[in-house]
């Protein structure tokens, strides 16, 4: 980058620093992008001109609403919710909702300005969005959730329909709550649409929804892999989380013939030298699905695993490949040197932005095969989309079809990471690849659009 682009730079970070006090993970995933968009841009005038960068990092809208809901003891207990409604340049808004005490108003403004570039990467035509709320439902009854989700749809479908902002699941909203708020949905407006994708298999949701965001994970490593001639058989895998993504990732590996050592949730991380097997994960899935139980339990049942508490993250285990899939931040840059320092040759993020500047730098720098969520995760709300035009359509697809759509697209958004993040001599830097297509399919929209 030349001398006045870093200039260039720094002024367009300290403006997006100074109008977003307090935010910081949003000023982090726009300055992630602005990195690359800002050398990219250095001979192209009319995106300097249209100000596309400095447009797409103030979201179209931010909704804030008071959620009240009534707890099993009869209190009145109230939540804060959000919908970031951030570009819809190219299709509806779109992206997950999360429910997790950590939720602010910074953190579904990162989350909706990576989700616009994530969604341009998969070729479908979504916008980007993201919502949720500070409630915790850990520890609360079913009742309780439902109580809650019902609150939430009160006041968010006013501002949500199947043309225009479609939500998901995400930490914390799974297909009970996503059945919950799609009937709450339902009831208010009489209608049956498309309004939310992950809906269960019975009232619109589509085959492989569930497993798609872990798997796509799994086929984005593999693509990086075969760029080096090599394979996820025979590799171990170390994995954080034990949600949704976590869960999937592991079988993908799994079925691959690879060995995964760890899962964690926010109390800890376990150790399973043996191998953490489809039995295991199965285990694991129901815990965490239906009993709603701690990791810890994991080593209760498989004898050899370790369990390592105080919120501690599973970096430090020697593996050949690394699958951060719990949430943002969640890999800085000390964990990122032991990753290189043990030999770890490639990284897959199944989470959004687990990984921190400092550990993005590091990775770079070290030029392994390093994959950030924007284009690793796509997998999930890829698959979201397919499940918009079988609703647009009223028809299901096979699931063969809908598994050779999810390997398609992510092969797809590979080789997009490759046309733009190629050095010449064989490495692609996957974040710049990332960045700069996602960039461009949402730039060139809105350069159509003039001034809006
Ligand atoms: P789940 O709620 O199913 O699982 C989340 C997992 O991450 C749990 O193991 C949870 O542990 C752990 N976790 C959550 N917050 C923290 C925290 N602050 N510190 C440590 N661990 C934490 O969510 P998903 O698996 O759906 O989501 C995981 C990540 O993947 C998120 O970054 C999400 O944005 C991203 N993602 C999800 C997609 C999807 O389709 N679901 C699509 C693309 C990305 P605990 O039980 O202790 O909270
Ligand atoms: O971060 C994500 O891509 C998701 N949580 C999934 C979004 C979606 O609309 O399926």
């Amino acid at each position: 980058m030349a001398n006045s682009e870093h200039v260039d730079l720094a002024r367009f970070v300290d403006g997006v620093t100074r109008r977003n006090p307090g935010q910081p993970e949003f000023v982090q995933a726009v300055t992630e992008v602005a990195e690359d968009i800002f050398g990219f841009m250095a001979d192209k005038v009319k995106y300097h001109e249209a100000q596309i960068l400095r447009r797409i990092a103030e979201p179209d809208r931010v909704i804030s609403f008071r959620v009240c809901w009534e707890d099993d003891k009869g209190n009145i207990r109230v939540q804060r919710g959000w919908r970031v409604q951030n570009n819809n340049a190219i299709g509806p808004y779109k992206g997950g909702i999360r429910f997790h005490p950590s939720v602010t108003e910074s953190v579904l403004k990162f989350l909706a300005f990576e989700q616009t570039f994530k969604n341009a990467l998969t070729g479908l035509p979504m916008g980007g969005g993201k919502g949720g709320s500070n409630f915790n439902p850990k520890g609360k009854s079913s009742n309780e959730v439902m109580r809650f989700c019902q609150s939430f749809m009160t006041e968010l479908y006013r501002h949500i329909g199947a043309d225009v902002d479609v939500p998901a699941g995400d930490i914390g909203v799974g297909g009970r709550e996503i059945g919950y708020m799609f009937g709450q949905y339902k009831r208010i407006t009489n209608q049956f649409t498309g309004v939310l994708t992950g809906k269960g298999l019975e009232w619109g949701g589509s085959l492989i929804r569930t497993e798609a965001t872990g798997y796509g994970a799994v086929y984005f490593l593999q693509n990086m892999l075969m760029t080096k001639g090599n394979a996820v058989a025979g590799k171990t895998a170390v994995i954080s989380g034990s949600g949704n993504v976590a869960t999937h990732a592991a079988e993908k590996i799994v079925q691959l013939g690879g060995k995964v050592l760890t899962l964690s949730d926010s109390e800890g991380f376990i150790h399973d030298p043996a191998g953490i097997t489809q039995d295991k994960i199965d285990w694991v899935k129901e815990l965490k699905t239906v009993r709603r139980g701690r990791i810890s339990e994991y080593v209760k049942h498989f004898k050899g695993a370790t369990f390592t508490g105080g919120g501690a993250r599973p970096w430090g285990v020697v593996c050949d490949v690394a699958l951060p899939c719990a949430t943002q931040n969640e890999l800085d840059g000390r964990d990122a040197e032991t990753l290189l320092a043990n030999g770890c040759m490639a990284v897959s993020e199944g989470a959004n932005m687990p990984t921190d500047l400092d550990g993005v730098h590091r990775f770079k720098a070290a030029r392994i095969l390093y994959a950030p969520g924007k284009a690793s995760n796509a997998g999930g709300v890829a698959v979201s989309g397919l499940e918009m035009s079988q609703n647009s359509a009223r028809i299901s697809w096979k699931e063969a079809d809908l598994q050779q759509h999810l390997l398609d697209i992510m092969a797809g958004i590979h080789a997009s990471c490759a046309e733009y993040g190629s050095d010449g001599t064989g490495y692609i830097d996957y974040v710049k690849g990332a960045n700069i297509a996602g960039f461009k399919k949402v730039a060139d929209a809105m350069l159509a659009y003039g001034v809006v």
